[in-house]
């Protein structure tokens, strides 16, 4: 019997999505299974040597972490590229992959922040790096690099959903003003792999998961 790729996930995590999203643009059929990052079974430890998922089981029983070779390794494998040809375009696409590590890094700063301080100045910092990011878009769109789906879609397209929550109670201005920043996300929130990297309950979890942090957002979210 032949076995189904599995992703080894958690409902809220954004580098889970990109795994989900990228075997969903290739319609690689896959299995999930969600682990309790508080209560880590044995198996996990020891198949992921960081503690963290996503994990991504093969059909031959290899366990692959962390989400940049994850997706990496699905792209070199199944049809239907997602990485530029070109060396200089493949090597700024992986630096704005991490720029949305680095993006995600902050809106946990954001989250976190015990301080109205803390919270402003997380705001500024990701402010800063989303102004970066409208100067690179491509003007013509719908994505990031123009007319075709790529890695660094699927490393936003959870970035945004954060702040798909996050509008309905507080104004985080964030994103004001940024045109194709704001036409980009749009467009993302309506693709199909990116609404299905998601389970339906996700919005409630995220903001259960938000109140929970006992921060400055906590609050402004009770
Ligand atoms: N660099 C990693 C980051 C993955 C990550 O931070 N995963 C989080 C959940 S979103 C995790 O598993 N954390 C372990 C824990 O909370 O114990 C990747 O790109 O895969």
């Amino acid at each position: 019997m032949i076995e189904v790729q599995t992703l080894i996930s958690h409902t809220l995590c954004p580098y889970v999505q990109r795994a989900a999203i990228v075997l969903s643009e290739k319609s690689i059929p896959f299995d999930r299974i969600y682990i309790d990052l508080a209560n880590k079974p044995d198996w996990f430890q020891k198949a992921s040597p960081l503690g963290k998922v996503p994990l991504l089981k093969t059909e031959e029983g290899h366990y692959l972490f962390e989400s940049a070779p994850i997706v990496e390794y699905l792209d070199e494998t199944q049809p239907g590229k997602l990485h530029p040809e070109g060396p200089v375009e493949r090597a700024r696409h992986r630096a704005y992959v991490e720029f949305a590590s680095q993006i995600l890094n902050g809106i946990g700063s954001l989250y976190n922040a015990k301080h109205e301080q803390d919270f402003e100045a997380a705001k500024e910092a990701l402010r800063a790096k989303f102004c970066h990011l409208e100067d690179q878009i491509d003007l013509r769109g719908p994505f990031f690099a123009g007319g075709s789906f790529s890695l660094v879609d699927a490393a936003f397209a959870p970035v945004f959903r954060y702040f798909d929550v996050l509008d309905d109670f507080v104004d985080l201005k964030v994103l004001d003003g940024l045109k194709k920043t704001g036409k980009w996300r749009r467009h993302l929130a309506e693709r199909p792999s990116v609404m299905a990297a998601v389970a339906g309950t996700y919005q409630e979890d995220l903001k259960a998961f938000l109140r929970r942090r006992d921060s400055w957002l906590s609050r402004l979210l009770n």
